[in-house]
């Protein structure tokens, strides 16, 4: 289908359903971006971060939505290199202008957004992002209700001169955000409901960044029950934070992160959702999941099974292995390098190399990358010293 064709359906649909009275609303809700993640590491998983972010804008694009949704943890730190901001800007100035404007872009902070990433700091309070660049630089509109107002100050009306604001309305929607709210958002959960106006001319959308308990095993998360208190002023609870797509009561929405920041995140349902909301007398969405073309992932196990006392050999020994199980799946192919070229996550296991004979991380990594299709490697180390003392024993 070409271009213009499918531009000639969108607009049949729309004319139909202008006919029967009702008025068609469509965005993109997506989260955990995480660009900036593995920059320092390796530059093809960093490229990784932004060509999802620009899959993302992609899809908004191709199905004319009328904005997009993202539940922070746009940026993984608030240590971004200059060359990888720069494309961001790019990518978003470039979007801004090939759509005319028209498909608005609308975040809030997570706790990445707000995170430096080496020793762990929280800058919180200086209350510092790159979103706020964005924001300021017009490529993003910004939500950021000052909670700590009474609820029927807390969300101003989005200003587009200032460039701040707590809740925007675009054709039928309104949505209300607020930055991370810290570990523990539901003392916040009775304010944010007041602070909603109760209107039900309009569908409600509230835009958060904390994930729901259960949903994921031993990460805390705000109690199901917690959350009913919003659900009368709130049509759709778009969030961000678990990396785990989920979806409750076809309410609450979770679209899992983008791109996979860490070997969880690989074996994840994630993606993004393609909403379109219709009003007749009430409104109705329909909810579509779409998966993003991410990066691939492979795990090798490889046993040693005698001490191996030079390095070399150990390398080596390795690379074989390697190459037979590669060659096995006939996917040796080592040049083209594209997104289905996996990262490789490789335990080792068996007898533990002689003392002198200490696997280095980075080398191995490299010689790994070198001579197999693969853009990256994380190396488990999973020597049993049992084998060890028994050989000794016997
Ligand atoms: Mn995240």
């Amino acid at each position: 289908m070409t271009s213009a064709n499918r531009t000639n359906i969108q607009l049949d649909n729309i004319v139909k359903v202008q006919k029967g009275g009702t008025s068609l609303t469509k965005f993109i809700h997506a989260s955990d971006i995480h660009l900036g993640s593995h920059q320092y590491r390796n530059e093809d998983r960093a490229n990784d971060f932004i060509s999802a972010f620009e899959e993302i804008l992609a899809t908004s694009v191709l199905h004319q939505v009328d904005f997009i949704l993202l539940g922070g943890d746009v940026f993984t730190s608030l240590e971004m290199l200059p060359g990888k901001l720069t494309r961001v800007v790019n990518l978003l100035n470039n979007f801004k202008n090939e759509t005319e404007n028209r498909i608005l872009i609308v975040a809030i902070e997570g706790n990445h957004d707000i995170r430096k990433f080496s020793r762990g700091q929280r800058f919180k309070q200086r209350g510092q992002s790159w979103l706020k660049l964005l924001a300021s630089l017009g490529l993003i509109i910004l939500l950021d209700a000052d909670v700590e107002l009474p609820p029927d100050e807390m969300f101003k009306e989005y200003d587009f001169k200032t460039r701040k604001g707590g809740k925007i309305r675009i054709k039928d929607v309104i949505i209300y955000g607020t930055r991370y709210l810290g570990q523990n958002p539901v003392e916040y959960l009775l304010k944010l409901k007041d602070g909603i106006e109760k209107d039900d001319d309009l569908f409600h959308i509230l835009l958060q960044h904390f994930g729901i308990k259960g949903q994921m095993e031993q990460v805390p998360g705000v109690n199901y029950r917690r959350i009913q208190i919003l659900k009368n002023r709130v049509n759709y609870l778009a969030l961000g934070h678990f990396h785990l797509q989920f979806i409750l009561d076809d309410w609450i929405f979770n679209p899992g992160s983008s791109e996979a920041s860490c070997s969880s995140d690989f074996s994840f349902k994630r993606g993004v959702f393609l909403v379109t909301i219709t009003k007749n007398d009430s409104y109705t969405k329909c909810v579509n999941k779409i998966r993003l073309t991410n990066r691939t992932s492979r795990w090798e196990h490889i046993y040693f099974k005698t001490e191996f006392r030079k390095k070399e050999k150990m390398y080596e020994y390795i690379i074989q292995k390697l190459k037979k199980s590669f060659d096995l799946d006939k996917n040796l192919n080592k040049k083209s390098s594209n997104i289905q070229t996996p990262v490789l996550f490789l335990v080792l296991k068996g007898k533990k190399p002689f003392y002198r004979c200490k696997i280095d991380k980075k080398e191995l990594t490299q010689i790994i990358c070198e001579n197999l299709p693969v853009v990256d490697v994380r190396i488990y180390q999973k020597f049993s010293d049992f084998l060890k003392t028994l050989d000794t024993f016997i």
